[in-house]
């Protein structure tokens, strides 16, 4: 497989193979497919157009400013997410696809209204700080615009105010040079691009490709609680015939996104969830990759996690094959790591987590050093 890029499969956003959102949702019997594609072939250099005024001039595919094949090549240039900001949707039926039911009172209460406040600042101190830490291990730091997400809209189908910006992966994907904006299966985030926008022009104009997935309508009758398919074929459609996209599927009754679930980290690598089995795990094993269970999160009972579930302690950054971004809490899967022979970098974001994502989450890779391989 080669592009060992997981995509997002569930409802919270291009999420949903980090595409059509609302195509994804949760398979009925719990199993949700998500996908990740793989290239069927190791592609040679190719030449990008650069836009310099109004000139097109050409440049090789390793230096485009957007170039990435898999999530542990050398980390080189990453876009992290915004607390600022950031507002609790409305609980309509696409957020409770998703969000465990025990959680729907804060939606209830909070909803159309910002984050609780002191636990908001807390969040933005944290992830300053990651940003920090990813520039003193090398690693240049890209953010979002401040956007005021208090603001309602109303398009032909539906009325929402906005939620944040704080998880680019889940609305931009890197495959080589390509940028690909999906879009979100919540209304809260239907306008969520306009934050990442002056970034992806910049990174167009210095000769990246850019595309914008198809927006779903987001009408009432588009919602239905079974997973569908046209995401994936969207994708499979646009990556041909470079890339192979998978289909897997896991057991998971509030699925939202691959990376709690199935997080590759290196070449023949897998972090697998051991509460929720994968249909096809055969595929991995049968290709000689290791498949590792992380161990049970260490986060306190009583921390709020008002979007996903504990286990974000596996949803890790590799800065490369030997370094990887780790909750400083999570002295288990630190171990973990070191047996594998890979360091974890300490990094307390335990209220960023309230807000949903783990660092994977928070971050979405701009360029890595490393060419495209076969990895099945
Ligand atoms: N992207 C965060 C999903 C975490 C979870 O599976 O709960």
């Amino acid at each position: 497989m080669l592009r060992v890029k997981c995509l997002r499969g569930g409802c919270r956003g291009a999420e949903a193979i980090h595409l059509l959102g609302s195509m994804f949702g949760r398979a009925l019997t719990g199993w949700t497919q998500k996908a990740f594609q793989s290239s069927s072939s190791t592609a040679g250099s190719q030449m990008q157009g650069k836009v310099v005024g109004d000139h097109v001039t050409e440049t090789k595919e390793q230096d485009c400013p957007v170039c990435s094949y898999n999530e542990w090549d050398p980390l080189e240039e990453v876009i992290v997410g915004r607390a600022e900001n950031s507002h609790v949707p409305p609980l309509t039926v696409e957020v409770k696809a998703c969000i465990y039911e025990n959680c729907w009172p804060f939606y209830q209460k909070y909803g159309g209204h910002s984050f609780p406040e002191d636990h908001l600042k807390k969040a933005v101190a944290e992830i300053e700080e990651l940003c920090n830490i990813l520039r003193h291990e090398g690693v240049t730091v890209r953010r979002p615009e401040l956007i005021d997400w208090s603001q309602v809209y109303t398009t032909p189908d539906f009325t929402s105010s906005g939620m944040y910006a704080a998880m680019p992966r889940d609305i931009l994907l890197v495959v080589g040079n390509e940028i690909i904006e999906a879009p979100m299966a919540w209304r809260s985030r239907f306008f969520e691009y306009r934050a990442y926008r002056p970034l992806i022009k910049e990174y167009f104009r210095k000769g990246a490709k850019w595309t914008t997935a198809p927006k779903p309508t987001m009408s009432d009758d588009l919602y239905d609680p079974v997973t569908n398919y046209m995401g994936i074929e969207w994708m499979r459609r646009h990556l041909a015939p470079d890339y192979k996209v998978h289909t897997i599927s896991f057991k998971d009754p509030n699925a939202m996104h691959i990376d709690g679930t199935f997080n590759i980290i290196g070449p023949g690598l897998g972090l697998l969830n051991p509460e929720r089995p994968c249909e096809q795990i055969d595929m991995f094993y049968k290709a000689g990759w290791t498949i590792v269970k992380p161990p049970t999160p260490m986060i306190p009972d009583d921390h709020p996690m008002w979007m996903s579930s504990k286990w974000l302690s596996m949803n890790v950054l590799m800065l490369d094959e030997k370094r990887v971004l780790v909750e400083s809490n999570e002295t288990s899967i630190q171990n973990m790591f070191e047996s594998l022979g890979i360091k974890p970098i300490k990094v307390s974001i335990l209220h960023a987590n309230s807000l949903g994502g783990g660092f994977h989450c928070w971050t979405t890779d701009i360029r890595r050093r490393g060419t495209l391989q076969s990895y099945f």
